[in-house]
């Protein structure tokens, strides 16, 4: 799917709208600094980098007020950056590159999902979390938009441009056998019900336990098809909060260090992913040595994804 020479497109969302915590913004600058850019062009990639700020003219409030609609908060900010994020990926997706986006909070996969689906409409959605970010604006318990992106892309109930015109720009590219999770440990009641519902595969942190993370990677494969481009969409939260535990939602129980990378190094090997978000890393939470442990393992997810680990 990608031309050579290899290229990554990197876009820097640095966007905590999706949820109340502050910090989470400063994660693609992070990463940057870390000297993200050159591991990648170590890697053989040629690097299209439109700055650690992509979004941020988007960010910049034009004065409209942005109240509530119903439980979300800053619905109307949410959907600009998230729109004109769509649009970036995309231009990248369009040109034959590998699209990562940093982020910021995982509301801006509403961008990143529709930017990609948009040149690859046959793609699967591989999604690695603590949580399901699926609930819809009817289900959501906190109004928080980072836990709910997925029910846009799938066109839940509730998404509808009827409903909610503020998001009508999104088109319900998703369907859900195309769509897999893994790491799950924390779904709400409303959310529980929709992944029944929909009949959607989730491997939980049971299931690594159970199987396996390698199993489980083949099983998430199977499931989603083999041929078809790869959206991997990587919430840092998905891991143990004892190994990435600068992020604004932490939950116990989650993947090892090795676990993390083996996902990305899966997904690698099959030749065929074609865009990354790295998501939710939050460097103002945690001491020094936290934020440097979250920030430089969001370097090596990034890494082991575009091949590094690969002989
Ligand atoms: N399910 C909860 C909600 O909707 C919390 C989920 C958001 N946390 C995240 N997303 N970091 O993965 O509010
Ligand atoms: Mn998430
Ligand atoms: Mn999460
Ligand atoms: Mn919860």
């Amino acid at each position: 799917f990608l031309k050579s020479p290899l290229t990554a497109g990197i876009v820097g969302c640095p966007f905590s709208g999706g949820q109340p915590k502050a910090g989470v913004d400063a994660g693609p600058l992070e990463l940057i600094e870390s000297g993200l850019l050159d591991d990648i062009k170590a890697l053989g990639y040629e690097v299209d980098f439109q700055g650690a700020d992509t979004l941020a003219h988007a960010l910049v409030s034009d004065g409209t007020a942005d109240p509530d609609i119903g439980k979300l908060k800053k619905p109307r900010l949410v959907s600009k950056v998230t729109k004109e994020l769509a649009e970036r990926v995309y231009a990248h997706s369009s040109k034959g590159q590998l699209t990562v986006t940093l982020g910021g909070d995982h509301s801006l996969a509403m961008g990143t999902v529709s930017g990609t689906f948009k040149q690859y409409p046959e793609a699967a959605l591989i999604w690695i979390d603590a949580h399901a970010d699926i609930n819809t604006p009817l289900t959501t318990p906190s109004g928080n938009l980072h836990g709910c992106p997925v029910s846009f892309l799938l066109g839940l109930p509730g998404t509808s441009k009827e409903e909610i015109p503020e998001f009508g720009w999104i088109e319900p590219v998703l369907k859900p056998e195309r769509l897999v999770y893994i790491g799950l440990r924390d779904i709400d009641a409303g959310e529980r019900k929709i992944l029944k519902e929909h009949n959607i595969k989730c491997f939980s942190m049971f299931h690594v336990d159970k199987y396996g993370i390698g199993a489980v990677v083949e099983m998430a494969l199977d499931h989603v098809g083999r041929q078809r481009p790869i959206h991997l969409s990587f919430d840092v939260d998905a891991l143990d909060p004892e190994v990435a535990p600068s992020t604004g939602t932490a939950v116990r129980g989650g993947l090892t260090f090795r676990e993390g990378h083996y996902i990305t190094e899966a997904i690698a090997e099959t030749g065929r992913l074609v865009s990354l978000d790295i998501m939710e890393i939050n460097p103002s939470l945690g001491h020094e040595l936290s934020v440097q442990q979250t920030v430089s393992i969001g370097r090596s997810l990034v890494r082991c994804a575009l091949g590094e680990t690969l002989l």
